[in-house]
């Protein structure tokens, strides 16, 4: 575990270079939660709902924008009005795969406007750098009104059975982000990288990379498609700063009090994890 792990998200947001990573540390304090909802929902009110139900105890919501049957500009007015209502982020798990030419046109335009809308996006290094590079040239560009709010994750693991993200394809995930550190926030990973050696790319001492885990459940193992669950407190001691969890709150009975659950017990793993 690295030893940023060990301090608090107060403390991590105070010396944090990135504006949109201290606003993420800020949020996390402030609510004491470091629980991401995956809400993977298929219509706007379902959406909007859970969204205005769940936010005051989660700091990010993770959308799948493109599974909803009636997305329109309701959807991401209602979005950016529950993100200022109960003061979280939007991370839409859009997983760019492509070459940089395409990944503008599919973060920046078309139907769905990912750029305008969403702080944090992700994707991964298959196509090579230039996926990072052509992202980062749209938040950077001058007529770009949101450009300090908004950062990439780098999909440097998945949780799904037989993955082939891993080995080689993390390490290089780890080295993009190394040489990206001013839009690159973080990893969707199921660890901490920070053990990830390159001869390349050394790890630099003032590096801070924000550890979104997925996978994470309280009461299922796995689903019939291969997902592999671990809990919020193995999530944690791995080395996650913040913990997504789908179905096992969205899914519930009661997805409040799911929710709630899942944040005392982050916020619980969280805690033991610090410096004491
Ligand atoms: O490796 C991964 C990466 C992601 S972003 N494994 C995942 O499951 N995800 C996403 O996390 C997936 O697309 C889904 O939206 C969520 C997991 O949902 P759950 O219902 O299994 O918790």
């Amino acid at each position: 575990m690295s030893s940023n792990s060990r301090l608090p998200y107060g403390a991590r947001a105070q010396k944090h270079p990135n504006a949109l990573v201290r606003k993420l540390f800020e949020i996390a304090e402030a609510k004491k939660t470091n629980v991401v909802v995956s809400a993977d929902v298929t219509t706007t009110k379902e959406l909007l709902d859970l969204a205005d139900r769940l936010g005051p105890y989660i700091a990010v919501i993770k959308t799948h924008i493109d599974i909803l049957s009636d997305f329109s500009q309701e959807t991401i007015t209602g979005l950016k009005q529950l993100a200022e209502k109960h003061n979280f982020l939007i991370f839409e798990d859009r997983k760019f795969v492509d070459i940089g030419n395409t990944v503008q046109k599919q973060y920046h335009g078309g139907v769905l406007r990912i750029a305008e809308w969403a702080h944090i996006v992700n994707c991964s290094i298959l196509p090579g750098e230039g996926i990072v590079e052509a992202l980062e040239q749209t938040v950077k560009a001058k007529d770009f009104p949101y450009g300090s709010e908004r950062g990439l994750l780098i999909l440097a693991e998945m949780t799904s059975k037989g993955s082939l993200a891993t080995g080689p394809y993390t390490v290089s995930s780890v080295e993009i982000a190394r040489r990206h550190r001013d839009f690159v926030v973080g990893f969707v990973s199921t660890r901490a990288l920070t053990d990830v050696q390159s001869a390349e790319v050394p790890r630099s001492e003032d590096e801070d990379f924000v550890v979104f885990t997925t996978g994470v459940n309280l009461s299922s193992k796995g689903d019939k498609l291969g997902q592999q669950y671990q809990t919020p407190q193995s999530a944690i001691s791995r080395g996650a700063d913040f913990i997504i969890a789908g179905r096992g709150i969205y899914a519930a009975a009661d997805p409040v009090e799911a929710a709630k659950q899942y944040q005392q017990q982050g916020w619980e793993a969280y805690q033991a994890r610090l410096v004491q």
